[in-house]
């Protein structure tokens, strides 16, 4: 792919950049942390969304790289952040497949000398797809880690529902298309609450995401999940912006 050079450039060149969207927690109405997306500071482009080339860097297994450097640039910039807030990472299939994972976990871990509880791994249901049975050595090894585990995007794969039995993940968030028509459609209000269900019966944190309007927040905090992230909480920020809004007294 014309891109897959340029990629490449793009890490060696220090071009990607990290994000940070508030996760904020609604018993107290603190932050509790921020989730980590990547961007391309492109020189002629400008800012390329993770969209654009992520499934490139997929395709052509530069992910990898990409996705250690976004493992320890999270780690790093959440190491200096106080210690309850926590940092979320999303991560691809592929590199959950990826025989490096707890190796770069560890070590970003031991170079930014995070805690481990403070992170959070993202990944979606695809990962089960294949074979539940086949995810969950690693998923073990994480939590042996002392990490945190998160669904993401949770209602929108193709997998069963039967890897919730097979392993106790901290978090479940819900995919935002089943936030966005809360206020009139009745059927994403019974997922909604479903979602919540299924939160407090395994233990689980639930999170909302994609929350744009007070309406939104003010029906999500009633069906009781237990955090929000969205535009209406605020957007994806560079670094100093999210310091600022932690030296703010989130
Ligand atoms: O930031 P934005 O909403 O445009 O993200 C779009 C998609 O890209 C989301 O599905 C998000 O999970 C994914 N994404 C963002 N940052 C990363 C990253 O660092 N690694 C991987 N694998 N996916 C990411
Ligand atoms: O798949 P994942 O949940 O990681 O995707 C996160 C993406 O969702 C980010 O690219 C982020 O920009 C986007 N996002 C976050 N909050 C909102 C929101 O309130 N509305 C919309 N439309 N997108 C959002
Ligand atoms: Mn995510
Ligand atoms: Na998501």
């Amino acid at each position: 792919h014309m891109l897959t050079a340029e990629l490449h450039e793009a890490l060696l060149k220090g071009q990607f950049e990290l994000h940070y969207q508030p996760i904020v927690q609604l018993d107290d109405d603190g932050l509790a942390g921020f989730e980590a997306l990547i961007r391309w500071r492109h020189p002629v482009r400008g800012l390329v969304p993770p969209m654009e080339f992520i499934p490139i860097a997929e395709e052509t297994g530069l992910i990898i790289q990409i996705g250690e450097w976004v493992l320890r640039e999270a780690c790093r910039a959440a190491a200096a952040w106080p210690n309850h807030l926590k940092i979320a990472v999303n991560l691809s299939v592929c590199q959950f497949r990826h025989n490096s994972l707890l190796a770069t976990v560890v070590s970003a871990l031991d170079e930014t000398g995070l805690f481990p509880e403070r992170l959070e791994i993202e990944i979606t249901e695809s990962v089960f797809l294949a074979d539940v049975e086949q995810s969950l050595p690693l998923l073990r090894a994480l939590k042996e880690l002392r990490i945190r585990i998160a669904i993401d995007d949770f209602g929108t794969g193709y997998s069963s529902l039967s890897y919730l039995r097979a392993f106790a993940f901290d978090k479940i968030k819900l995919d935002r298309s089943f936030v966005s028509g809360i206020e009139t459609d009745p059927g994403n209000l019974a997922i909604v609450r479903a979602v919540v269900g299924i939160g407090s019966g395994f233990n689980a944190t639930t999170l909302a995401e994609g929350i744009e309007t007070e309406e939104q927040l003010q029906k999500l905090r009633a069906e009781g999940f237990s955090e929000v992230q969205g535009f209406l909480l605020g957007r994806p920020m560079l670094q100093a912006e999210a310091q600022a809004l932690i030296e703010g007294g989130a």
